[in-house]
């Protein structure tokens, strides 16, 4: 479900890996840490309560109601990632956009960049098909994908299992590849340490206005493709304006994941954060012991 575009799809539909829920077990997700997964509710894969958000005599108050007790679902399970990131000093990225903006390409292009420097994996959120995390493995990095068929965002219950399967080593760096929507990703924090969003020269300098919400949320945002700026009419000035109207604390780095303009001052900003993510674990580590 989205509390946004009201789709009606309930949150974890479909999760896109094999997802066997016996709910008649302990859903422990093979973690050996306290993963606070809440899975003690009803689990319910197929129709959920957002079903009732199509049914015209549901008023509106309970479906505000629902929407609430989704978000905060949601929230519990961000949670439990944010404090598995935590414990392992990984910097999480929920990378988000409209559709073909160029993140996959951005993903490719600073895996390259930075594999040798530390461990880089990603989690790909996409409606249908393998194709963005087979782009992300060609490189060696490790990519799990999840599908999320008519879900138009990815949530924080998807990504924990994600990160079940992918077990992202200590110290490295996390990428959340979104599904493509300027929207509704925005309601949805992933237990990420930040959302970047990316805008591509070719959308329009007055994105940012007109979705707001996303451009609020983001503390990061990447204008792409400026490659192409000189065949169009793109005004960078201008975007980064209406952006900061919206969030005048949003970091603004511009780039071409082609011509590779933009990209060692992106992978320096990356590597930094995650230089401090490391440093926090540490001093955290030390003063448990
Ligand atoms: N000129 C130019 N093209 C780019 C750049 N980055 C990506 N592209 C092109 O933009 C198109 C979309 O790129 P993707 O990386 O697949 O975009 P995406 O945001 O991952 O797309 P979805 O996952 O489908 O939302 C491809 O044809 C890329 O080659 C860039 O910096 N410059
Ligand atoms: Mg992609
Ligand atoms: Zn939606
Ligand atoms: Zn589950």
């Amino acid at each position: 479900m989205c509390t946004t575009c009201g789709c009606g799809q309930p949150n974890s539909v479909a999760h896109g890996h094999s997802h066997d829920h016996d709910h008649d077990h302990d859903h422990s997700h093979g973690h050996d840490h306290a993963h606070d997964h809440d899975h003690g509710h009803s689990h319910d894969h197929g129709e959920g309560p957002l079903g009732a958000v199509h049914d015209p005599t549901v008023s509106r108050a309970r479906i505000v109601q629902i929407e609430e007790d989704i978000l905060s679902a949601n929230n519990r399970y961000a949670t439990a990632n944010r404090r598995l990131l935590a414990e392992r000093g990984v910097y999480a990225v929920n990378v988000v956009s409209s559709p073909g903006s160029g993140k996959t390409t951005l993903l490719v292009r600073t895996i390259e960049m930075l594999k040798e420097r530390f461990p880089v994996s990603v989690v790909e959120g996409d409606q249908q098909t393998e194709f963005d995390a087979e782009r992300i493995r060609a490189t060696g990095a490790h990519a799990t994908q999840v599908n999320t068929g008519k879900g138009c965002h990815l949530d924080a219950h998807m990504v924990g299992h994600a990160l079940d399967n992918l077990d992202p080593a200590e110290g490295g760096v996390l990428f959340i590849e979104n599904v493509g929507n300027l929207i509704c990703p925005a309601a949805f924090d992933l237990g990420e340490a930040i959302k970047a969003v990316v805008l591509s020269v070719t959308e329009g300098e007055d994105k940012p206005l007109k979705y707001p919400d996303m451009f609020f949320e983001a503390g990061l945002m990447i204008v792409t493709k400026i490659d192409l700026l000189p065949h169009l009419t793109f005004d960078v000035e201008r975007c980064i304006d209406y952006a900061r109207r919206v969030n005048p604390d949003l970091q603004v780095l511009r780039l071409s994941a082609t011509t590779g303009e933009g990209m060692e001052d992106w992978c320096d900003w990356i590597a930094r954060r995650r230089d401090a993510t490391l440093e926090a674990q540490k001093r955290s580590a030390r003063a448990i012991a």
